[in-house]
């Protein structure tokens, strides 16, 4: 037997790839094909796609060095890539040979894909991302790679118990996870802690020295990152730490053992989990070393790569671009600049121009609280030689503010990278900016107010380093993977290319009002919502039927995305229903998904508060008929894959002027499902695009809301006073309807709610957020004007491709060609 796929590349031929799948589990497998199951089945194949993955990497490594290409590094602490296998087919060509080869070997495609294990390597949006970035960065055929940390515990797993939601831990690696490739010749070593002393040079020169230092090596493990077609394929680089060799050495030749076995331990906790929060916490020592330690691999493998293959650094800016997610690389700016300066002699101005130069940094969030802030007395002890590098980037910088605006203290104070408080903090947003070329938003909105509201200082000094970039997702994934019903009538109807240029969607307007597509599309959604009765049903025991309406949350619990607001609606529309006898249009379907921070209580409140209501409405013979409520636990990429495209209606509906951009947004809408949200993020660019007219707006504006809370007039007892629907809500959580056995156990959500300071503003929304709800759903009643909703959203959402935003961001920041 000889192995077909090591001549190179499979042909998209069914009875090649099951020759190379034989292959694989005769010599790697090692099994009869008698004793064959399904889970040797998924390794064989993996084994074999893995391959023609690395075939094409080594390819496009060399094409892009004999081109000499600018590169692009992503550097972000999370990536949500989802399961890889599917992917990687379906951009391979290889899909469909597979289907039919396993359907040959006796297996069903969808049974060997379940296998993998879905790498939760990030918290939510802002990690998935990062892996739409790289996909489309492929397929766009950029030298784009992606650099971060390979936990060992990804985030935690949830399971609900009694309602609650309890974390278990997510231990996500095992010995059969093979699109890692490991590069022991690729180990960055980092240096942290010790103190700086100052030396002097053969010329007389002060030239500071970090000495004393601690070291940890960072061990690369690299997964291909297929573009579409498997022209280009990149690589995402992944650090595990791990003690120095050298160090381990030292165990056997100093006396102390156990405290160097220790220290081992400790150096190597350091990827060892993924934080939960997506606010920051300051002050914990290990998620600081995180940020640094996988910055300092990545800048140091960079520098490398690039020495390899150029004499100097003269033309780094010209070659390398370094785009920092969020402010968590952060310390990239301090590093880069020691990396110059102390280890390549590098003069101030010029370390500090190519670092400028280089950089380019990507805000998240327009809330000042979740805006990350280091204690100077913690970064000194770990990074002493960044913090004195710090305070010279800070004085160079006041002295700029001081010019342009000369004795205005207050704005220094407020601009200045150290903020002067009892321990002093670094902003790393203003390291970011200062040290970056460009800053930008992630929608239109967001990147507004960053400029108007939360870094208007720094807009009014350099207008020209702000931009926006509107977020994208891949069509790869949430079309071609995740629907692919929609997925082959698009290839019927538009032709194939929609998958690489979603733009050709715009062709199914024609079709809006056209009978025969209408059903066809009618039939599309209408399996997708069988799929997931089909999962609801074998993983939660629950009977779920395709005629509900279905309405979707489904993205991270927080009380600014007011999971909180939709739950009293739903207790609206409940009561309406058994107290005043009144039917809705359509029975509908409101389910959940989502995790909390494990120290979030408010929001782990609002999951128990989501499966009390749940469990009352479900059991009501009054009300099953006409409504239930479904908490799908655990989301993640695998289950937003069936979750999203059997949507009928998207909820998003967070608080204007609190989503930075949202993407779960664009997904739905992309899978034919009608929003109703408000005018954040990029709700606002969605409801452009498909038209006013095929989205359900309601509540206040950002401008509104700040106004509101400007000059404290939101009046959330004035409102109850003013609408007895809403006090009936209110008093039936206070009562004992939803927590028989625990009285009281929702007083808190009442009270969040009636807060006059409530910072999300949810009952100045409710009822505007109720009438837009029956809008929708009298709306839906009527298929005839429904169908052609949904179909147009569908058609003008080829802008929210991630091909488009790369390709932004290739042309404005990362300046490629
Ligand atoms: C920071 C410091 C310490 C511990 C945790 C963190 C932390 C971790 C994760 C801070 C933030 C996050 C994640 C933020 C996030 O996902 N933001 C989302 O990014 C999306 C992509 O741009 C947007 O669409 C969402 O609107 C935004 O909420």
């Amino acid at each position: 037997m000889t192995n077909p796929v090591v001549q190179s590349v499979i042909p998209p031929n069914p009875a090649d790839l099951e020759a190379a799948i034989r292959y694989r589990l005769h010599y790697t497998i090692a099994k009869d094909m008698s004793d064959v199951n399904t889970e040797d089945l998924f390794h064989a194949v993996s084994l074999a796609v893995k391959d023609v993955a690395v075939d094409r990497l080594l390819e496009s490594r060399h094409r892009f060095r004999e081109e000499d290409v600018k590169r692009v590094y992503y550097l972000s602490m999370e990536f949500l890539p989802g399961r890889t296998l599917g992917n990687n087919l379906l951009n391979l060509g290889l899909y469909e040979a597979c289907r039919q080869a396993l359907q040959t070997l006796g297996s069903d495609i969808n049974d060997v894909l379940k296998e993998e294990h879905d790498p939760a390597l990030g918290n939510g949006g802002l990690g998935r991302l990062a892996a739409c970035l790289l996909d489309s960065m492929a397929t766009e055929g950029i030298a784009g790679f992606g650099y971060g940390i390979n936990y060992q515990f990804g985030l935690f797993r949830q399971v609900i118990e009694n309602g609650w939601q309890v974390e278990k831990p997510d231990r996500w690696l095992s010995d059969s996870f093979y699109w890692q490739v490991t590069r022991p010749e690729r180990i960055a070593t980092v240096l942290i802690g010790g103190r700086v002393v100052d030396t002097q040079d053969m010329h007389g020169q002060i030239r500071p020295r970090w000495v004393d230092t601690q070291t940890i090596q960072g061990v690369p493990h690299d997964m291909p990152v297929v573009g579409y077609g498997g022209k280009t394929v990149n690589f995402l680089r992944l650090y595990s730490a791990q003690t120095s060799h050298d160090f381990d050495m030292q165990i056997f030749n100093h006396g102390d053992y156990l405290k160097a076995v220790e220290d081992k331990i400790k150096s190597e906790t350091v990827t060892r989990v993924l934080y939960p929060n997506d606010v920051p916490e300051s002050g914990r020592q290990l998620r600081l070393t995180q940020e640094y330690f996988f910055t300092a691999c990545a800048l140091s493998d960079i520098l490398i790569g690039f020495l390899r293959f150029h004499k100097d650094l003269s033309t780094f800016a010209d070659k390398v671009s370094i785009q920092m997610n969020d402010t968590h690389p952060t310390i990239a700016v301090a590093e880069l600049m020691r990396l110059l300066i102390d280890e390549h002699q590098i003069a101030w101005d010029e370390a500090w121009r190519t670092t400028v130069a280089v950089l380019g940094y990507t805000n998240h969030t327009l809330m000042g609280e979740a805006l990350e802030r280091w204690p100077v007395p913690l970064f000194e002890k770990l990074l002493p030689r960044h913090m004195q590098i710090i305070y010279q980037i800070n004085e160079r910088f006041l002295k700029e503010v001081d010019k342009r605006w000369p004795g205005d203290l207050d704005r220094m104070r407020r601009m200045s990278i150290i903020e002067e408080s009892n321990p002093k903090q670094i902003r790393m947003a203003h390291l970011a900016i200062i040290g970056s070329h460009s800053t930008n938003g992630v929608a239109s909105l967001h990147s507004e107010l960053l400029k108007q509201r939360l870094l208007h200082d720094f807009f009014e000094l350099w207008p020209e380093r702000f931009n926006n970039k509107t977020n994208g997702v891949t069509p790869r994934r949430w079309i071609g993977l995740a629907n692919p019903g929609l997925s082959q009538l698009l290839d019927r109807r538009v032709g194939k290319d929609w998958i690489t240029d979603l733009d050709q969607l715009r062709a199914l307007e024609g079709l809006a009002q056209d009978k025969g597509f209408q059903d066809e599309f009618l039939k599309v959604k209408k399996e997708a919502k069988a799929r997931a009765c089909r999962i609801v049903r074998d993983q939660m025991g629950f009977f779920l039927t395709g005629d509900f309406l279905f309405d979707v949350h489904a993205k991270r619990i927080h009380l600014y995305k007011r999971q909180l607001l939709n739950v009293l609606r739903i207790i609206h529309d409940y009561l309406r229903l058994v107290e005043d006898r009144v039917t809705p249009p359509v029975p509908q379907a409101f389910l959940f998904a989502g995790k909390a921070a494990p120290g979030y209580q408010a929001a782990k409140q609002v999951i128990k508060l989501i499966h009390s209501v749940g469990q009352v409405i479900n059991q009501d013979p009054r009300a099953r008929d006409w409504m239930s409520v479904i908490f799908v636990p655990d989301y993640r990429v695998s289950i937003a894959e069936w979750l999203i495209p059997a949507a009928d209606l998207s909820e998003q509906i967070s608080t204007a002027g609190t989503e930075a951009s949202g993407t779960g947004n664009m997904k739905f809408a992309m899978n034919g499902a009608l929003t109703i949200g408000t005018l954040d993020g990029a709700n606002i660019e969605i409801r452009e695009a498909v038209g006013p007219e095929n989205f359900f707006l309601f509540g206040l504006t950002a401008d509104e809301v700040q106004s509101l809370q400007a000059r404290h007039v939101y009046d959330p007892e004035g409102i109850i006073a003013r609408n007895p629907a809403i006090h009936r809500v209110l008093e039936s959580l206070l009562s004992k309807r939803f927590c028989a056995n625990d009285p009281g156990l929702f007083q808190d959500m009442v009270r969040y709610v009636m807060d006059r300071n409530d910072p999300f503003v949810h009952l100045a929304d409710l009822k505007s957020y109720c009438r837009a709800h029956d809008e929708a759903v009298a709306l839906y009643a009527k298929p005839a004007e429904w169908v052609p909703k949904t179909i147009l959203n569908v058609a003008r959402t080829g802008f929210f491709s991630s091909d488009r935003t790369v390709r932004e961001y290739a042309r404005d920041i990362w300046k490629l060609r």
